[in-house]
């Protein structure tokens, strides 16, 4: 089948070989993406973000089987920025997910983050946009890391839920503000354990002191990742967030600042690789001469764009 029409109909093969493309960066995959584009913006995009070993990919699980019990089709990306050269980033969690492959409406894929300036690579921005066009009602993004690379997640995600467990309080004062305005639903997992009600508590203060008081209070919700406790009252919170941010227009509003920063870093990406194609044969010169000493990589470097401009 034809990688369009393919993932179009929503064939996992034709969505798997584009997001091989995408992740190898062959100029076909942009060639494709450029017909896919105008298929895309259905998909509600969920972020599922918090530190390592949280229960993220446990409450992936739970969450991908309770939109497929409500008919709704659901892609997951796992982008783990610690394992970027293993193909198999996730292997644990492909066991797991393994009993949701078999069902044509759940596509699931781990990326690496590589590529990406301390965030989100490229590709899997692309690889969104792909099980987009292929027709997922809701697509699924989990992100690993307490920092800078889970605030780059509210670049794709249109719902963000930040997951937290029990005998973090202290590291929940330390989590920067930024990061805690990201997050639409705390959700509070491992509440099988001691500890998750302080953490609910050191939460709503922490969102107390820092957060706009005009700003509707984020739900905090309590789940067990091992049994499915919880997960119920996640989805429903997860639709009515959704509901809430396409009455108010502030989907649109996402939406409008994600494209305008995409736009942006494309024109920084492109700008720059014509920069440097510009200067190939000076590269290639001043390397020699640097390599023998006979100037330095900046001084080079400065000797070239000054010539440049010329
Ligand atoms: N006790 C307890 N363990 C959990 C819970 N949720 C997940 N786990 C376990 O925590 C570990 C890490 O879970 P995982 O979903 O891989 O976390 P991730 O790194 O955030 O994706 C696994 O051994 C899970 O079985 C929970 O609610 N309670
Ligand atoms: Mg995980």
């Amino acid at each position: 089948m034809d990688i369009v029409p393919g993932i179009l109909k929503g064939d996992k093969r034709s969505i798997a070989r584009l997001i091989t493309l995408i992740e190898n960066q062959a100029d076909e995959a942009r060639d494709l993406l450029k017909q896919l584009y105008k298929f895309t913006g259905n998909a509600i995009t969920l972020g599922i973000t918090g530190p390592p070993g949280a229960g993220k990919s446990s409450i992936v699980n739970f969450l991908a089987k309770k939109f497929r019990e409500n008919n709704k089709k659901v892609g997951v990306i796992a982008i783990d920025p610690t394992s970027p050269f293993s193909g198999g980033a996730l292997l644990g969690d492909r066991i797991r997910m393994q009993d949701l492959t078999l069902d044509d409406g759940i596509y699931i894929r781990s990326m690496g983050s590589r590529g990406a300036l301390g965030g989100l690579s490229r590709a899997s921005y692309d690889a969104v946009k792909v099980l987009d066009a292929a027709g997922m009602d809701y697509i699924i993004i989990e992100t690993v890391g307490v920092g800078q690379s889970e605030v780059d997640i509210i670049k794709l995600a249109d719902i963000v839920a930040l997951v937290l467990i029990p005998g973090m309080g202290d590291e929940v004062q330390a989590i920067k503000a930024g990061v805690m305005e990201i997050a639409d639903i705390f959700v509070v997992n491992k509440s099988d354990m001691d500890g998750a009600d302080r953490l609910i508590t050191e939460i709503q203060m922490n969102l107390d002191l820092n957060q706009d008081k005009n700003k509707v209070k984020p739900p905090i919700l309590k789940t067990v990742g091992t049994t499915g406790e919880g997960i119920a009252d996640l989805y429903k919170t997860i639709i009515d967030v959704q509901k809430q941010l396409q009455d108010s227009g502030m989907l649109t509003n996402k939406r409008k600042t994600r494209i305008n920063q995409e736009l942006q870093e494309l024109i920084r990406e492109i700008h720059l690789k014509q920069i440097i194609s510009s200067f190939e044969t000076q590269i290639r010169i001043f390397t020699e001469k640097a390599l023998n000493k006979e100037i330095d990589p900046y001084s080079a470097a400065v000797y070239i764009l000054e010539n440049a401009k010329l």
